[in-house]
């Protein structure tokens, strides 16, 4: 049998319709599993990146239950957590072998979106990270592990290009621009890990991966109602949070877009900070206001880094469809930071503007 119909077997007792790949993720692998009666998704986590999949389970878990206690009635009326099914046996995971294989609910009348579709969308994606910032901004960090240590600790994926730069048995002339535009740039690989170790920013909870295709937008009126892989849900700072969230949603032609036509734009910018400020104005400081222009830089150049250095390294993290994908990726990465650090000047206007 298929190891996704073994697994299926372990979440649900009915005739199964069908099982389908599901979603563009670049880490798990995902199914949509239908039977007579239900929809879920079914995933195999990748236990090479998440090394303890009870850290995982355990952070969603506190998750849905601090959100169940919070919103109460509003819970599922205005905020939707997917809910994590259990195998037949009451456990979290079917472990089989070495896989790992959980389920969730699967949220109906809602979608995600590959890329941004408008400003309006923009705007939601802005609020659901707001919201989920606000929602948890009392969680206890004690509460939660931390999943996937390296994560968004951004002096460490320097650390990883440098070792696999090293390493690198290719031609190095090919990829000179791109080793130059890191060297231009090493200072700024520390520069909220600097500000957390003296106190300026403080540690709270992340989503870890606040990208468009995380964000179900309800189909009735279109707007955010849930986030979804919840994998990266840990202690961190939301700098890095608020930086991805314009990386990726502010770029139109996405990831995997043509270079050339990268661009980072201000008015998706102003929609994303539009909706996301409000909802966390009554915890976010001055110092945390003044390191937002940095947090872009930053994680655009931590994504570049993290695709170049998978490139480098043979393609062992990211899925990619071909050997030059991760390649590709980086450089519409570089070209997004070129275009950041382009508009500095009203980018920042745009962050005071709002403040
Ligand atoms: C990975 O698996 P997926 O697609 O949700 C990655 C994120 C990146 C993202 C870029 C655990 O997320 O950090 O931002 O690709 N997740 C992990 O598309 O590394
Ligand atoms: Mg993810």
């Amino acid at each position: 049998m298929m190891p996704e119909f073994r697994a299926t077997n372990q979440f649900i007792n009915e005739n199964i319709k069908s099982i389908e790949i599901y979603g563009t993720g670049n880490i798990n692998d995902t199914y949509l599993v239908e039977s007579e009666t239900k929809k879920l998704i079914l995933q195999k986590l990748n236990t090479s990146i998440f090394t303890n999949p009870k850290y995982v389970s355990n952070n969603i878990k506190a998750y849905s239950e601090h959100l169940k206690t919070k919103l109460n009635g509003e819970y599922k009326k205005e905020w939707l957590v997917p809910e994590p099914i259990l195998t037949n046996t009451g456990q979290e995971y079917f472990v089989d072998g070495d896989n790992y294989w959980r389920a969730f609910e699967f949220i109906d009348n809602a979608r995600t979106y590959e890329d941004i579709q408008s400003l309006k969308h923009a705007s939601e994606v802005g609020a659901a990270l707001g919201k989920f910032h606000n929602y948890l901004s009392d969680l206890p960090i004690e509460n939660l592990y931390d999943s996937l240590p390296i994560f968004h600790i951004a002096p460490k994926y320097l650390a990883a290009y440098d070792r696999a730069l090293a390493d690198y048995k290719g031609d190095k002339a090919e990829i000179a621009e791109y080793i130059k535009i890191i060297e231009d740039h090493r200072e700024l690989f520390s520069i909220l890990e600097d500000a957390k170790h003296l106190g300026k920013l403080k540690i709270r909870v992340i989503h870890g991966d606040p990208k468009p295709s995380n964000v179900m937008i309800s189909d009735d009126n279109f707007k955010a109602i849930a986030f979804v892989d919840l994998d990266t849900l840990k202690p961190g700072l939301i700098h890095y949070d608020i930086g991805d969230c314009m990386r990726s949603n502010c770029n139109p032609v996405g990831e995997n877009g043509k270079p050339e036509e990268v661009v980072f734009d201000l008015e998706l910018m102003r929609g994303v900070l539009g909706g996301y400020l409000p909802q966390v104005k009554s915890f976010l400081s001055d110092i945390d206001y003044d390191y937002i222009y940095d947090s872009i830089c930053l994680i655009t150049l931590e994504m570049a880094v993290r695709f170049f250095e998978d490139y480098l390294n043979g393609n062992s993290y990211f899925k990619v469809k071909h050997p030059r994908h991760n390649l590709d990726r980086a450089i519409v990465q570089f070209e997004l930071l070129k275009s950041i650090e382009a508009q500095e000047k009203e980018i920042k206007e745009i962050i005071s503007s709002l403040r």
